[in-house]
């Protein structure tokens, strides 16, 4: 018998929408008004997101991959893993160094994903069971609910990498990495992946590109609204706008509305009236002191165990440990 590749539908059509109308619903009623990231993720926003990460001012996906380049092989071994488990999976690009890494050292034994997404999901995963011969369970959910519903056995490796946890704020970070700590078991791992604090300068040229890729992959989201809630925004009448948060110690995109103007959302019967150069939040993306990463991870019970940096020092990942719960 060949390796076996299984799909699992957590969120159907039906549940994504209704939660998309709830998330609209409350995000444009909102004061300030903004939009969850999530609904980025239509097929031209991934198509965009990947052209993104090949973007010479989007550092982010390079440092990355190079420090699973140099470290793969550690880092697999001080977690002692037999089973991959992506979270936010997307196409699994970068994964594959820690699964060579795991095939090298012949402890690879199944594979398991998570994605928001069924058709890149269902790509990525017949990808990996061509490539390593290793059965691979994928499951289509959301990470904020679903982790606890994914299978156990072997000594897990939990990859969340891309900075994607950069996505939360604060306490919503604490709740996700809770959540983790709560669905892994005590030999279990995470490695997590991290952007760090640097000039705002360098920051702002990552979410505000010159090719204007990230304008169009930040304005994608109207044509998303427009599609699937039978909305009318008119792209020319916004503005992509990024901005470095002091304070908070995140990038905040926002879309900024060029004059006053009436949006009509026809499938939530709700028409939002928006001031000239209002502003709508569409995503944070904290920048972490990695310094202060141990403490954070700790008080959800993920003690560090070890961290590598590239060697421009713009990028951490971190893997923890599952406590003693
Ligand atoms: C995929 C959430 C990590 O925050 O850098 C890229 C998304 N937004 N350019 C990020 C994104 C604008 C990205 N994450």
């Amino acid at each position: 018998m060949g390796p076996n590749l299984t799909v699992e539908v957590l969120v159907t059509p039906e549940s994504r929408r209704l939660s998309m109308e709830d998330d609209i619903r409350t995000g444009l009623t909102a004061d300030p008004r903004f939009i969850p990231p999530v609904w980025f993720y239509d097929e031209v926003g991934s198509r965009l997101f990947d052209e993104i990460t090949r973007l010479p001012e989007y550092y982010l996906t390079r440092a990355e991959r190079g420090i699973l380049a140099d470290r793969s092989a550690e880092i697999v071994e001080r977690a002692g893993a037999d089973t991959l488990v992506e979270i936010g999976s997307g196409t699994s690009d970068k994964t594959r160094l820690l699964l060579d890494a795991m095939a090298a050292a012949g402890t690879l034994h199944s594979v398991v994903l998570l994605d928001i997404s069924e058709e890149v999901l269902r790509e990525a995963a017949g990808q990996l069971v061509d490539r390593y011969g290793v059965d691979v369970h994928a499951v289509v959910g959301d990470l904020r609910s679903d982790l606890d519903k994914l299978p156990g056995g072997g000594r897990q490796l939990w990859a969340f990498l891309g900075s994607t946890i950069g996505n939360f704020g604060p306490a919503e970070r604490h709740q996700l990495l809770t959540g983790f700590g709560n669905a892994m078991r005590p030999s279990d791992h995470l490695l997590l992946g991290t952007d760090l604090e640097k000039d705002p300068a360098r920051l702002l040229a990552a979410y505000d590109d010159a090719e204007g890729v990230t304008a169009a992959f930040n304005l994608n989201v109207l044509s998303v609204l427009n599609d699937a809630l039978n909305a009318d925004f008119d792209r020319q009448r916004f503005e992509h706008r990024a901005v470095w948060n002091t304070g908070e110690r995140w990038i905040e995109m926002r879309l900024r509305s060029r004059e006053a103007q009436l949006v009509d959302v026809g499938a939530l019967d709700l028409s939002v009236e928006l001031g000239a150069g209002e502003e709508v939040l569409t995503e944070i993306s904290a920048k972490f002191d990695r310094h202060a990463l141990p403490g954070e991870l700790g008080a959800a019970g993920l003690p560090a165990v070890a961290s590598w940096a590239d060697r421009a020092g713009d990028f951490l990942l971190t893997l923890a440990g599952s406590g003693t719960h």
